[in-house]
């Protein structure tokens, strides 16, 4: 067993089980024009911890270790689109409408699309999700289950949505979860703040915590 000094105590796994899970890391929630920006909301603090997230990806591919990234995004017909999701708050702009990057959060067009930084190299698992949890109306149990994963890191955005939501769903399915502390992002630092913390709370009750560099010398010295 191999270690990753973390929070709330350190976290142990097996070089052949962990993979890394990057959470739409894309330009919808990153770029002005895009859906986060359309929100109200400040979306620098997406951008800014992009070089994080690339030295992150980086580390397990040069470990030779698996990396999915997830895309939140609907079919062009918006058959996976329910009219709750589609019709709460006040954007500016809904999804599936036209935007200044194509039609918002439809698969295939440029705004939801991954950052040009951080996009996937061939070989890597790419899961586009309807819902906030990755495992909800995709292969992303199935593919976990072919790679033999049984550690999961994450990374990606937002982190008391998307990235909370999908570490929740992965830890009731037996999952040892750990979040890489600055590779992910909130629009709201509070909100941030709370979820690392009861992520961490109770002995790990979600899972674990750590800094990027803590995941990538665990991941050298295993
Ligand atoms: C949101 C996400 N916040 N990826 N999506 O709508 O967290």
């Amino acid at each position: 067993m191999a270690e990753i000094a973390a929070q709330p105590f350190d976290f142990t796994f097996l070089p052949d089980t962990i993979a890394l899970v990057v959470i739409d890391m894309q330009r919808d929630f990153a770029e002005p024009g895009g859906f986060g920006a359309s929100l109200g909301n400040d979306v620098s603090r997406v951008q800014a911890i992009v070089p994080t997230v690339k030295k992150l990806i980086e580390g397990f591919r040069t470990a030779g270790l698996p990396v999915i990234h997830t895309m939140e995004c609907h079919k062009r017909d918006l058959s996976d689109l329910p009219p709750a999701k589609r019709n709460r708050g006040n954007p500016s702009i809904r999804i599936g409408d036209e935007g200044p990057m194509g039609r918002v959060l439809i698969s295939g067009e440029p705004g939801t699309a991954i950052l040009a930084e951080l996009a996937p190299v061939a070989g890597e698992i790419v899961i586009e999700k309807p819902g906030k949890g990755a495992f909800y109306a995709t292969p992303f149990g199935d593919e976990l289950k072919k790679l033999g994963a049984r550690q999961l890191v994450f990374a990606g955005v937002t982190t008391e949505v998307c990235v909370q939501t999908t570490m929740r769903e992965a830890n009731d399915r037996g999952y040892e979860c750990l979040l890489a502390e600055d590779a992910t992002e909130s629009y709201f630092p509070e909100f941030k703040a709370v979820a690392l913390a009861m992520i961490r709370a109770q002995g790990a009750i979600v899972g674990w915590t750590a800094t990027t560099d803590q995941v990538l010398e665990g991941l050298r010295n295993a």
